[in-house]
């Protein structure tokens, strides 16, 4: 990193005794005022896009390691993923997402840097979407089905939120990222083991996988017959319907003062009081569906989407598009519950983040898209 730790330390201990007035939060939210704040306010780093792997994050066009997997897991898929009984009855569920045209993107970003203007006329061909993020048990049975290995495994390494971890796992780690010193990486933290060596997936199985890169979630949905949803059908997913709106269900953060997110509450980094009932990731099934009938869409795990980041959008109508022809990074989308409005104010259906292709964390998933219903579903 360019920064010492040291510098980003004091801007971290700037920023963190400047998050006394989050306290209003709930006050702002409950109007129905989709202006955005100044960008000077929520465009500070949350270090979302600092996980990536050394050498490959400044490097040129980073390898895709699975080019051949969509082909390779079809083909050896002869039996569906998994059988629909009533024990996996939630197991990839689909639902329709009708064609339709919206403006993608804002004319009024909240964070400016995250290219997430112009807003532009987007057509959307018909299309199925996941329900649910991918569980760990829905994963369990893909590395059961194929032997994938994931990159994190291979690395033997991911990036784990500090406060998820035990004093003792901590006290072995002297290296942080520096943009961000609350990412810590973890020797062996892996879907498996989220939080490490002493961690498992138990009473955990229903939610959201996490340290799955890129290309770990590129070969899961193809051996599920899906594939990733790209930026534009993921955000006109997320809308469920809606014009114009800041969330999946509207612009009230916390509608009735109900909570429809697995977000933070409190203060980041040091205290999350888990109001919405969650400090760390919920059941896939938690909070309550948008429009369309998906769950999740912003809050919980970040969710890759199939495009390569950029910030610059033309304002061009466009049908079905895919973003950038190549890149360094692939578009995220919908924070995590460890996003604050101080923090990372990108649990809109606008926000966007990146990471390089072979990344992986502790608050970062996906879900799948498909062209047709996959036949086992049907
Ligand atoms: C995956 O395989 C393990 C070991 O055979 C088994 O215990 C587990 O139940 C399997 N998981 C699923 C989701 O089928
Ligand atoms: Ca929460
Ligand atoms: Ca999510």
């Amino acid at each position: 990193m360019m920064h010492g730790l040291a510098v980003s330390l004091l801007t971290f201990i700037l920023i963190y005794a400047s998050l006394g007035n989050e306290i209003e939060e709930k006050a702002t939210s409950v109007t129905e005022d989709p202006k955005p704040h100044s960008a000077s306010e929520e465009g500070r780093s949350c270090g979302c896009n600092s996980l990536n792997r050394a050498g490959v994050s400044s490097g040129s066009e980073s390898k895709v390691l699975f080019p051949e997997a969509a082909v390779k897991y079809t083909r050896e898929a002869n039996e569906p993923p998994v059988k629909n009984t009533k024990e996996t009855a939630r197991f990839n569920q689909m639902v329709l997402i009708p064609r339709g045209v919206f403006m993608m993107g804002t004319d009024e970003p909240a964070i400016p840097q995250d290219g997430e203007g112009p807003a532009r006329r987007v057509h959307i061909q018909q299309f199925y979407m996941d329900m649910y993020e991918v569980s760990n048990l829905e994963f369990e049975h893909f590395v059961n089905a194929t032997g994938h290995v994931t990159e994190a495994e291979k690395f033997r390494d991911s990036f784990v939120f500090e406060g998820l971890l035990s004093e003792k796992v901590k006290n072995k780690i002297t290296q942080a990222v520096a943009a961000a010193p609350w990412w810590m990486p973890v020797k062996e933290a892996n879907w498996r083991q989220p939080e490490g060596p002493d961690s498992s997936l138990a009473d955990r199985l229903e939610h959201p996988v996490l340290h799955v890169s890129w290309n770990d979630a590129v070969a899961y949905c193809a051996w599920a017959k899906k594939r990733l949803p790209t930026e534009a059908e993921w955000e006109y997913a997320c809308r469920g319907g809606l014009e114009n709106r800041l969330f999946p269900w509207g612009n009230k953060l916390l509608p009735k003062n109900q909570h429809y997110a697995n977000i933070w509450q409190g203060d980041f980094p040091g205290h999350n009081t888990g109001e919405d009932g969650y400090t760390e990731t919920s059941p896939v099934t938690a909070f309550p569906p948008n429009g369309y009938g998906l769950y999740n869409m912003v809050g919980n795990a970040w969710e890759w989407t199939a495009d390569w980041w950029s910030v610059h959008h033309s304002t061009d109508e466009t049908h079905n598009p895919t973003g950038p022809a190549t890149g360094k990074d692939k578009v995220k989308k919908g924070g995590s519950y460890m996003c604050h409005k101080s923090y990372c104010y990108r649990y809109r259906c606008v926000a966007r983040s990146q990471n390089t292709p072979d990344s992986s964390a502790s608050n970062l998933g996906f879900r799948c898209a498909a062209d047709q219903l996959p036949d086992y579903l049907q």
